[in-house]
């Protein structure tokens, strides 16, 4: 295929999307300057490939296929099945798992498909099942208390918000926190680090009906052997949402222990983070899981986006060559070296170090908040965002931590030396950023001072950094 296709199919889009509402197409392409332009350090985001982003934009979208392949409540799917059944024949594939559900439209849709795939699993409950064969809008009230009444008080224990977990691990702000009686596991103050052996007298205490393993804030590797033994230990469901580490099990740079899927009963992800495929989501599970997992649509999800679920496919099939393996180390290799290049200027760390693609910076070692830190930094041109750190006194808004990784910038093609210089920037900005005041005298959570000559110089040094990969270089749209 020639560069000049993938210009030619981005200019020609706009070309037509701009004949209709200009300020659209014109958006469109101010997203890649800015896209473009900065430093993204962003942990959970990533530049999917124009493949996967032109299998997005077709006919596909116009069509309904609620149901599975084969088994659809529309007529006409026959296009819809070959994409769904492509992209879970390439997920099984690739993470070699028995069963893969790719209509999850985000990572939230995919948790709530695997909650409901174990609580119709392992719970007795006639209202259940009715709601499993009535479609959703036919329940009545009645119905529906008789189903909340059946499932008892179930219990979650997953990873605390603070110490990495995930809000979709049983925390009030999402459905999970109200469906489960959640408890949740933090790490050692000392280390930072997960505690196996707390984790195994929380589990026997609490006896939840689901672990759940992974994280969306933890800078180091989970042993899932040691949880799946923990887990069957008291009867629970293990289950692992891998969402900000795919591309690192997929590139088979977390192996044995350290790979969820030959382990857990039910692993969940999102297929747009260290993956680099589009925005959406994915179930793999266990052959006995895998009827349950299939009624994801329409227990808890809307109709499939069959365009999305093409784009899937397009990039799990990128996901499987050997090149995707070379790209997954190197995302480690960065993060090892921005961690090592932040430590070597002072900074504090949440664990030390990494041993995946994220590092956790407790910027109140500068006498900054989170909010004050990623505010200046992004007037610098980099962009990260605030974070709880472990015991955070700033709360989950202000925050003590920043959180930066490295799937982006690999994708990009920068290496551990543009890691040193990126740690440089960021030392920079931080040490010359001071917290500001609330008009009373006292101190401010989110005010703070930065020379905006220095936050230009950063900006431009950025932009020079990245000056020697351009991103989507084939494509042009002048
Ligand atoms: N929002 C994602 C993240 O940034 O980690 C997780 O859902």
């Amino acid at each position: 295929m020639s560069r000049n296709a993938e210009s030619t199919a981005f200019r020609s889009a706009l070309e037509v999307i701009r004949a209709v509402e200009p300020r659209v197409a014109d958006a469109i392409g101010a997203e890649l300057t800015d896209q473009r332009e900065s430093l993204k350090l962003i942990a959970s985001e990533n530049y999917a490939s124009p493949a996967t982003l032109l299998a997005m934009g077709n006919w596909f979208s116009d069509k309904y296929a609620e149901g599975t392949v084969g088994r659809r409540f529309y007529a006409g799917c026959q296009n819809v099945d070959t994409v769904e059944a492509l992209a879970a024949e390439h997920a099984r594939e690739l993470f070699g798992a028995a069963h893969a559900y790719v209509q999850p439209h985000s990572g939230i849709d995919a948790n709530l498909v695997a909650f409901w795939a174990v609580l119709a699993d392992r719970v007795e409950s006639p209202a259940l099942k009715k709601a499993q064969v009535r479609h959703v809008n036919d329940l009545t009230e009645a119905d529906w208390f008789a189903l909340r009444r059946e499932l008892g008080n179930q219990r979650m224990l997953g990873m605390s918000l603070d110490a990495g977990g995930h809000l979709t691990h049983g925390f009030r702000p999402n459905i999970s926190g109200k469906m489960f009686d959640q408890r949740s596991y933090g790490t050692d103050p000392a280390t930072g680090l997960i505690d196996y052996d707390r984790v195994a007298e929380a589990a026997r205490e609490f006896k939840p009906l689901i672990l759940v393993g992974g994280y969306s804030a933890y800078p180091r590797k989970v042993n899932f052997r040691i949880l799946r033994e923990i887990a069957d230990s008291v009867g629970a469901t293990c289950m692992v949402d891998m969402a900000h580490f795919a591309g690192l099990v997929a590139g088979k740079v977390f192996t044995g222990d350290f790979d969820p899927v030959p382990h857990a009963h039910i692993v969940t992800t999102t297929t747009h983070k260290s993956l680099r495929g589009p925005r959406g989501g994915m179930v793999l599970c266990q052959p006995e899981l895998a009827d349950q997992v299939d009624r994801g649509c329409p227990m808890v999800l809307g109709g499939p986006l069959p365009h999305v679920m093409a784009a899937k496919a397009v990039a799990l099939a990128e996901a499987r060559r050997p090149d995707f393996a070379v790209y997954a180390q190197r995302i480690v290799d960065n993060a090892q070296a921005l961690a090592e290049g932040l430590l070597r200027r002072g900074a504090k760390l949440v664990t030390g170090g990494t041993d995946n693609h994220l590092v956790l910076i407790d910027v109140s070692g500068y006498g900054l908040t989170g909010r004050q830190a990623e505010q200046a930094l992004l007037d610098s041109g980099i962009v990260t965002n605030r974070n709880s750190v472990p015991q955070d006194p700033n709360g989950a808004w202000y925050t003590s931590g920043i959180r930066v990784g490295t799937p982006a910038l690999t994708t990009r093609g920068l290496g551990t030396a543009e890691m040193d210089q990126t740690a440089e920037l960021m030392h920079t900005v931080l040490t010359q950023t001071t917290a500001g005041a609330n008009a009373d005298g006292t101190p401010s959570k989110a005010k703070y001072t930065l020379d905006p000559a220095l936050a230009d110089k950063v900006a431009r040094q950025a932009t020079d950094l990245l000056a020697p990969h351009p991103l989507y270089p084939a494509i042009d749209l002048t």
